[in-house]
């Protein structure tokens, strides 16, 4: 596996926790992370937990492009937690809505079928803008709060055209190259990754943030599986309540025949259906807002919506 990588200087945190971070100016929020989120005991066991296994298996963890917008400091500052700690999560974000903003104040309607964005050459053109954009304001933030963060924006997804016709610039993700990641990670920075994927003639093209995070998920089989959305979970359209847990084995049938359960949410739950048949029974993924994340990584109560088979 991949060599942890060095500590700069390290602190313990008390003189159980196998575990050291990187600098002095973090003890005082690893400290209230131990007060605040659970009982001593219960983070600590959730810290030796994250460290048994390779570095680049923690956690994959996807941002929703409208948590750039909205919360970008509770974003970075969570993310910013678990480097200081030396856990590094692949993040990959999306960027939905800012491609939408722009597209209509070009006057043109944002058009899907079934959460899929059709993509022409015009819209292609926003959508790499964007994905570089909310990329680098995502990096740059994490880098105030001193943190390693890499770009990674090309050469992680081999793609196909999903259906040119009817989607014309999407992909279909047919591979996905670790490499990037994992050099990230073994030179001690966090890999921060778009959707974007690459036909073998170069052609770029578009995939849905979500079904990429399923995909990188689905090649490290990562001990945490997180979508950071912002409604902090999935909502049931008709009752305007959040759904705790979806049982997939149990519920996924009717659930699928739900009225509400469409568009984007569909989508969601599809992938990660797919993910998790591919995956340990014992695997979930859940779907949180960005402040459990903690909660949802170092305490037995989660948050959000849960999904497992
Ligand atoms: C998505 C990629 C961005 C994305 C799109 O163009 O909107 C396709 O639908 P969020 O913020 O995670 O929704 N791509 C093909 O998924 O961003």
């Amino acid at each position: 596996g991949v060599q942890r990588p060095a500590i700069v200087s390290s602190v313990k945190v008390s003189s159980k926790t196998p575990f050291t971070i990187r600098c002095y100016s973090t003890r005082s929020t690893v400290i209230q992370l131990l007060n605040n989120i659970g009982s001593k005991r219960e983070v600590e066991q959730y810290l030796k937990y994250f460290t048994s296994v390779s570095q680049q298996q923690f956690a994959v963890i996807k941002v929703g492009g409208a948590i750039i917008t909205q919360q970008l400091p509770e974003l970075a500052s969570c993310l910013a937690f678990l480097y200081h700690v030396g856990l590094y999560p692949i993040v990959l974000h999306g960027t939905g809505p800012q491609i939408n903003e722009i597209l209509e104040s070009e006057g043109i309607e944002p058009d899907y079928i079934d959460g899929i964005r059709i993509t022409d050459e015009r819209t292609m053109a926003v959508v790499r803008k964007c994905f570089l954009e909310q990329n680098l304001k995502l990096v740059t933030a994490l880098e105030k709060m001193g943190v390693h963060a890499r770009p990674i924006t090309a050469g992680v997804f081999q793609a196909d055209y999903l259906d040119k016709e009817k989607y014309q610039l999407v992909g279909n993700i047919t591979g996905v190259n670790k490499a990037p990641i994992e050099a990230s990670i073994q030179a001690g920075a966090l890999p921060i990754l778009t959707s974007l994927a690459e036909t073998p003639s170069g052609q770029i093209l578009n995939v849905n943030a979500d079904v990429a995070a399923g995909e990188v998920a689905r090649v490290f089989e990562p001990l945490k599986i997180v979508y950071l959305n912002e409604k902090g979970g999935i909502i049931n359209g008709n009752t305007g309540e959040k759904v705790s847990v979806i049982n997939l084995d149990e519920e996924y049938e009717d659930l699928l025949k739900q009225s509400w359960v469409k568009y984007g949410t569909k989508l969601k739950i599809k992938e990660i259906r797919d993910l998790l048949m591919h995956l340990p029974r014992s695997s979930s993924v859940a779907i949180i807002d960005v402040n459990d994340l903690q909660k949802e990584l170092f305490t037995d109560s989660g948050a959000g919506t849960l999904i497992r088979r």
